[in-house]
């Protein structure tokens, strides 16, 4: 029985923990089916979560992989990412090494995006962090969405950190409203950084300058990439983020936003992400 797995985590949520043959461990949040926390057998803590993260009904984890859907950010009627980062998924597999959580409509959903729906979020442990989220549409009417799976990834100095793959990708800057034309391969983050890039290769790599690892995003079916790092002020200001807390963390998601995914009644759509470390 998939649920005797679950037992509560930071805030009393229920919480699944995922073992690898490797040794490699994974902290995942019922609510939001939220992977909180994926540390590789060889210890390496490879996702940020911030020491100062809500773990309540109602509030998104800060740090880990949030799933954004069935809206990105702002750019539309819904709440801010939509609900599915703040929603109780339910169980409904596991193995030591695998979990598949599931979300269906419900009216509380359907109070603010009234169609009916199944999202499903698989995830496995081993050589690398497996997750594939597929959204099958159950209504009787065709509906839009935009979606991402809002990584946070741990860096030892944002300063000392690029981000590689991204040359000649056109992307739309969140902050200033524009679109541009990337530039050089490898993209440095000296200010607030938030860019939604569009049609971005399937291969994305996170550099640590210092020869440190390198975490390689490995995204399907997610076609668009968006990179945050909100710098000092706005990470200040974030109460559940907090000064200084911006040097220890890029994200890198692989999102479907330029092209909203559209579905007809019981078409399914499905986007992959295989998250590495060397
Ligand atoms: O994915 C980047 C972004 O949309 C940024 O604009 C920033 O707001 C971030 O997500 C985090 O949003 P949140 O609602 O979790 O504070």
């Amino acid at each position: 029985m998939a649920d005797s797995n679950v037992h509560p985590g930071e805030g009393g949520l229920p919480r699944l923990v995922l073992t690898s043959a490797d040794g490699g461990r994974a902290e995942v949040y019922l609510h939001g089916a939220h992977v909180a926390r994926w540390t590789t057998g060889d210890g390496d803590d490879v996702l940020y979560l911030s020491p100062r993260s809500r773990f309540e009904a109602g509030q998104a984890i800060r740090g880990g992989i949030p799933v954004v859907f069935p809206q990105f950010a702002t750019r539309g009627p819904l709440p801010k990412h939509g609900f599915a980062r703040t929603a109780e998924w339910a169980l409904i597999d596991a193995s030591s090494d695998t979990a598949t959580l599931e979300l269906v409509d419900t009216p509380e959903t359907r109070a603010v995006w009234d169609f009916s729906f199944h999202a499903r979020l698989r995830m496995e442990i081993g050589d690398g962090l497996r997750m594939s989220l597929s959204i099958r549409n159950t209504d009787v009417r065709p509906f839009d969405f935009t979606c991402a799976l809002h990584t946070y990834d741990r860096v030892p100095d944002i300063t000392r950190t690029e981000v590689v793959g991204l040359e000649g990708v056109k992307y739309i800057d969140s902050v200033t409203g524009e679109s541009h034309v990337q530039s050089g391969d490898r993209l440095d983050f000296r200010g607030e950084t938030d860019r939604i890039y569009l049609d971005a290769p399937e291969m994305l790599r996170i550099r640590d300058l210092d020869g440190g690892r390198t975490i390689t995003i490995a995204k399907h079916g997610f076609p668009d990439a968006v990179v945050w790092n909100p710098w000092a002020e706005k990470s200040a200001a974030l109460d559940d983020l907090g000064e200084g807390e911006h040097a220890r963390f890029v994200c890198v998601e692989a999102g479907c936003i330029g092209r909203p995914v559209h579905l007809s009644p019981g078409e399914t759509w499905e986007g992959r992400q295989v998250i590495r470390v060397s």
